[in-house]
């Protein structure tokens, strides 16, 4: 839930065709379709609460502050029950949360208030003027979660709720906030839900990519081989300018494909196997209610195009299934010039078209945790868009090096120690088909930090709200935490 990645920013056409990149993590954003729809706004769990948060946690000769935004349900409080705190993450904090998702239903039974606080720097929670590199330096988890720190002894005194016992919330990147919230804060949080959290930071992480090829390969065995046909034939014909005409219609891209640098080429790779990434990633995942078009495409359905002899070879497949997401979208093309990319991000305008998610959470990437998702693995479908381009756009964005990049990541792993969770009343759930679940905790660390492990679910599976064709094992996923809840609120 919260908050994507791969998709991020602004509705999931840019997201998934603009930021097919930096993908990676989300679950809960995707607010623009949510406002944009009239019909809960008017009710209290939608309204928009505010509170004055400090702009540096860790400087006290720093006084500045500004309006954090939150969200409140006391639908299902009663004295002396819970608080849950569902985290925001990495794009503006979705209040459809407020009235769906499993999270409610654990608070119907536990008798919960429930709060959801948006992370600084995305959505309405702007801590500066704009998104300059000098004023990202405000930008971080650590930041963060002092923030709901904060935030939670404040609330806690002006609403008596002190010496309740709070609960922490999160999907993806914030679930991983939820594990250290938890893991720096043990007086201030009782008990962590932390799904599909990558735990451990990496530069470089080409296990995404090996899982995507897995997932692919549960669907149909031949379905990875023929992505991989194709994305090779890609990139023979990218070698060749004549092909660059017949490349343009394929793939129905805005304007002339031009290949000045690797990087254009990496970019336009990158974009067309996003596709796949953020499918799989989000592969049946109930996620409607949050106002994500698109559920219904599924591995199934790629790997149906992908095996398709009447659509031509396989290049011509991949093709049909570029435009299959394009129409889903409703996007009119694709736009796969690397230099519009490079203006939109170093945009720092609040309106400006990476201000959704797309320029802050790259650069968290570039100053805490790499995630990425390279073809630097041979085991899996795409070629073309190595680590150095990944790194190359943390200098181009932020000026941040290579090796700025590769201390960053040590630190965020000595900070709050990397899969080593030494904490106690922290859950794990985890995917199968996810490929984050590559950076996550799958297996109990002890009786009090146990992984969920839900074979054949996507990214944050038991998040979203339970429904009738749901798989077994998620449903019991989802009764196993409410039962681990119930346990830790008992003591
Ligand atoms: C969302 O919540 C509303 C009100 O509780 C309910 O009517 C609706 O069915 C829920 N939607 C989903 C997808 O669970
Ligand atoms: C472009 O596509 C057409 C039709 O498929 C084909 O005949 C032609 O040889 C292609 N051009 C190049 C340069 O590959
Ligand atoms: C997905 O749903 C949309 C809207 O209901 C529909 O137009 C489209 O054909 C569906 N696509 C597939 C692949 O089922
Ligand atoms: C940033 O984006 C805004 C909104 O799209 C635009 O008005 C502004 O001109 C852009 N700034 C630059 C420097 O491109
Ligand atoms: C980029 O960073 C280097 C050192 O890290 C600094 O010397 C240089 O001035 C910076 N360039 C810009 C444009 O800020
Ligand atoms: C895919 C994966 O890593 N799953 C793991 C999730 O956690 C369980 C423990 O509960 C492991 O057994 C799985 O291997």
């Amino acid at each position: 839930m919260a908050f994507d990645t791969r998709a991020l920013y602004v509705c999931k056409l840019n997201v998934l065709f603009i930021f097919a990149l930096f993908a990676a993590v989300e679950c809960l954003s995707k607010g623009f379709r949510s406002h944009a729809r009239d019909d809960g706004s008017r009710e209290a769990v939608f309204e928009e609460h505010w509170f004055t948060q400090k702009l540096d946690h860790f400087n006290g000769a720093e006084s500045r502050v500004w309006k954090q935004r939150y969200f409140l349900n006391e639908a299902f409080y009663k004295p002396g029950g819970p608080v849950f705190l569902m985290i925001g993450g990495e794009g503006p904090a979705n209040p459809a949360w407020m009235k769906n998702g499993t999270w409610l239903t654990y608070a119907d039974k536990l008798g919960a208030l429930c709060l959801m606080l948006e992370h600084r720097f995305y959505g309405k929670s702007h801590p500066t003027a704009d998104l300059s590199t000098n004023n990202l330096r405000f930008l971080s988890s650590r930041q963060a979660l002092a923030d709901l720190a904060h935030f939670r002894t404040v609330m806690g005194e002006a609403r008596g709720l002190t010496n309740n016992k709070w609960v922490a919330f999160g999907g993806s990147y914030p679930g991983s906030l939820a594990a250290w919230f938890r893991l720096k804060y043990p007086h201030l949080v009782h008990a962590s839900v932390a799904t599909s959290a990558p735990l451990h930071a990496t530069v470089n992480f080409p296990e995404y990519l090996e899982v995507v090829w897995r997932s692919l390969a549960s669907e149909n065995a031949q379905c990875p081989l023929l992505v991989k046909k194709a994305s090779d034939s890609l990139v023979e014909k990218l070698k060749d300018p004549e092909t660059f005409g017949n490349i343009t219609k394929d793939f129905n891209l805005c304007s002339k494909l031009q290949i000045q640098t690797e990087m254009d080429s990496a970019y336009l790779l990158e974009m067309l196997a996003g596709n796949f990434m953020d499918v799989v990633q989000y592969n049946e995942d109930n996620r409607e209610f949050e106002g994500v078009q698109g559920g219904n495409i599924t591995i199934k359905v790629l790997c149906d195009v992908m095996s398709d002899p009447s659509l031509g070879d396989p290049y011509a497949r991949y093709g049909a299934v570029a435009r299959l997401l394009m129409d889903t979208f409703s996007l009119k093309c694709l736009d796969a010039s690397f230099s519009n990319y490079l203006r939109d991000m170093t945009n720092t305008s609040w309106e400006g078209p990476a201000a959704g998610g797309g320029r802050q959470w790259v650069y968290q990437t570039c100053t805490e945790f790499g995630f990425y998702q390279s073809t630097d693995s041979p085991n899996q479908p795409f070629t073309g868009f190595p680590l150095d381009y990944q790194l190359k756009q943390c200098a181009d964005f932020y000026n941040v090096s290579a090796e700025q990049v590769a201390q960053a990541v040590a630190q965020t792993n000595e900070y709050y120690g990397g899969y080593n969770v030494k904490s106690s009343r922290i859950v794990f759930p985890n995917g199968s088909i996810d490929p984050w679940h590559a950076l996550g905790i799958t297996q109990d660390i002890t009786a009090e930090l146990p992984a969920v492990f839900i074979k054949g679910t996507a990214h944050c599976a038991n998040m979203y709200p339970a429904r009738s064709q749901d798989l077994p094992q998620l449903s019991l996923a989802r009764d196993h935490v409410l039962l681990l809840l119930q346990q830790w609120l008992k003591n």
